[in-house]
């Protein structure tokens, strides 16, 4: 039916809006309860996003920001702490449904599941996190469709490197063309990218509407929703005014056309 057997979703961003009053709002939340006068901004947290991954994020604002402080003893148990506390906020944000998906989201999971399109999860957040979000915000069954959550620590080096994608592939045991990823950011598009997945669509955010996304087959504002056509910011969208199956089918099939010699 369809050119594609997968398609395997980003979280953050992607699924759901969760950065700035999510996960900004749990490590301000974090920094409070451990005592530091630490407080991200949207502006800030818009430039610390360039680091993926919470604990490697306050390490670079401590680098960046509060170069005193590595003097003042065991700086890798203040950042596992702080993320411990920072991930009990978020947890606590999500789980009570804090959080909704992005349009369309839940549509295009029921739309695949029911499709016999298989499932899966690349992210750089904790795994606790997906869990949480999809059980709070969206119907719990999704976690059961999802045949791979390949989140966080679970590899060596998280986005951009390839390597959560890699895992996932190995997961699935499809290769890349057999699949379709789903990304919001350039951190995101390069670990797909450099995974293989050429068939990539990126659906922005406020935080990401600005980055380059060289390589992405299809760049929308969002996946918009049956009478909600999405804006397209790069490539070209077949089929439908919204992103649907048809939709990511037509996308698939140019992107591996256009790849052959
Ligand atoms: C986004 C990230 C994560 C979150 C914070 O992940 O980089 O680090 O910002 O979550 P993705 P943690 O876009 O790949 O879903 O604090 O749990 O890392
Ligand atoms: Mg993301």
């Amino acid at each position: 039916m369809y050119g594609y057997e997968a398609l395997i979703f980003d979280v953050d961003g992607t699924l759901a809006d969760t950065e700035r009053d999510g996960h900004r709002s749990a490590f301000n939340a974090a920094f409070a309860e451990l005592g530091l006068d630490w407080a991200w901004s949207e502006d800030l947290y818009y430039e610390l996003l360039a680091v993926t991954g919470g604990k490697e994020r306050i390490r670079y604002y401590v680098e960046r920001w509060q170069p005193a402080l590595p003097q003042v003893g065991d700086l890798d148990g203040l950042i596992a702490d702080l993320h411990r506390c920072k991930t009990r906020h978020f947890l606590e944000m999500s789980g009570r449904g804090g959080i909704p998906l992005r349009p369309g989201v839940m549509r295009l999971l029921r739309h695949a599941h029911a499709a016999g399109i298989r499932l899966a999860i690349a992210t750089t957040t904790t795994p606790e996190n997906v869990t949480a979000l999809l059980e709070g915000s969206a119907d719990a069954q999704i976690l059961s469709w999802l045949e791979v959550i390949a989140a966080g620590d679970i590899v060596p080096a998280k986005k951009p490197a390839p390597d959560i994608y890699n895992l996932v592939l190995k997961e699935l045991a499809l290769q890349a063309p057999d699949c379709i990823a789903v990304e919001d950011s350039a951190n995101g598009v390069r670990s797909a990218l450099g995974a293989g997945l050429r068939s990539l669509l990126v659906t922005v955010n406020d935080y990401t509407r600005n980055e380059d996304f060289t390589g992405a087959a299809l760049v929308t504002d969002g996946l918009g929703d049956p009478g909600r056509p999405v804006s397209v910011l790069q490539g070209v969208l077949e089929g439908s005014d919204h992103i649907d199956l048809a939709a990511l089918d037509a996308m698939h099939r140019r992107a591996w056309a256009e790849g052959e010699p």
